[in-house]
């Protein structure tokens, strides 16, 4: 169970600074904290995982910091992490968390461990399919895994504010793969949006009904397992041509048949590759608004 705040001395001993050193990081505003009753400083833990992760300081225990973190981080690269399809594989949960935990402390970004190592992992559950309703089962084992530690890393993520912007997203209407919208939704909340992922086997008319509650200002579709695509490309075209200036960004293994089928970008249309790509663009989405605000 990770802790919601902690004592500047549990923080000093994560990051291996004498408690006084760390008060002064405090007095001078480079970290936020909050007050007891008493009057002593309380660190939230999203806090302290941003303070570590911004490079001034290193991590050098980080069960201090309430984590399980201690087997070392998986990198974010693209290649193979035997450990961590090895955890997904055996069903635990707690080294996979791990894993990624530790990378994401050490200063990975979300984009990053799911285009690397997640995604490697992952790709190596396909031979299974092969092995029947044993491999089908490992293959539900694994994702599951990966959605409790990306969830858990979204929980190290700070709030979004008020103000922030939400983006909705949401799987094609006829396929089953839950990874890739959660994956969507924790990169965009990293680079400090709202986000809402209704998640698997989603139809328009749910996302529909979704947007007028929350009136997103993007939009994510994953296309995985795709049925017709020709008939997907013109469900696609549509729905984009329905959401005016509100971007639509769409990826996934299914793009390449998409895009032989005729899709393409091309208005608020975006065709993605990776969740790189997402957050760039989220990101250069936020930078254009706050521009405009200011000229
Ligand atoms: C897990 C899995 C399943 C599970 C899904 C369980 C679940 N609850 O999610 C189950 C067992 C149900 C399954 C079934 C099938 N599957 Co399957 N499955 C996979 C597997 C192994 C992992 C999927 C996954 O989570 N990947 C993890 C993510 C990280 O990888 P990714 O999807 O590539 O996403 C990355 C990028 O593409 C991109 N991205 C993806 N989506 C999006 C969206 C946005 C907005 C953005 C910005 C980026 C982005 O960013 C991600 C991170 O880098 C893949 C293999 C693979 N290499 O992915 C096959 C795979 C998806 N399956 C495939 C197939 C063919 C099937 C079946 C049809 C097999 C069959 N013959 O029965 C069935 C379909 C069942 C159905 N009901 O329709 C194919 C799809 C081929 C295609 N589209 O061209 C794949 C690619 C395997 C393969 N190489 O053949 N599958």
């Amino acid at each position: 169970m990770t802790k919601a705040f902690l004592s500047p001395r549990e923080l000093a001993q994560a990051i291996g600074l004498s408690e006084s050193s760390l008060k002064r990081w405090i007095d001078d505003g480079e970290l936020a904290v909050s007050r007891t009753a008493g009057g002593h400083r309380r660190i939230p833990l999203q806090e302290a995982v941003r303070f570590a992760r911004s490079g001034k300081v290193a991590v050098r225990n980080a069960a201090c910091l309430g984590l399980d973190v201690a087997v070392g981080a998986v990198a974010a690269c693209h290649q193979p992490d035997d450990r961590l399809y090895r955890a997904l594989f055996d069903g635990d949960a707690g080294q996979a968390r791990a894993l990624l935990q530790a990378a994401f402390v050490d200063g990975q970004n979300i984009a990053a461990l799911c285009d690397g190592p997640l995604r490697c992992a992952m790709g190596r559950f396909c031979a299974l399919l092969k092995e029947g309703e044993e491999g089908v089962a490992a293959h539900h084992v694994a994702v599951a895994i990966c959605k409790q530690a990306l969830e858990s890393l979204r929980q190290l993520l700070p709030e979004p504010g008020a103000q922030a912007p939400a983006a909705i997203g949401a799987t094609w209407s006829d396929d089953p793969c839950a990874l890739p919208s959660l994956m969507a939704a924790v990169t965009l909340a990293e680079c400090g949006w709202r986000t809402i992922n209704l998640g698997p086997l989603t139809t328009c008319s749910v996302l529909r009904a979704a947007m007028i509650r929350h009136r997103p200002k993007l939009i994510w579709r994953t296309v995985t397992v795709i049925k017709d695509h020709v008939a997907t490309v013109k469900h696609i075209r549509r729905f984009a041509a329905e959401l005016e200036n509100v971007p639509l960004v769409v990826a996934g293994p299914a793009l390449a048949q998409l895009a032989q089928a005729g899709l393409c970008s091309s208005g608020n249309l975006h065709l993605a590759g990776s969740m790189g790509e997402l957050s760039a663009f989220a990101r250069g989405f936020l930078g254009l608004k706050a521009t405009r605000r200011r000229a």
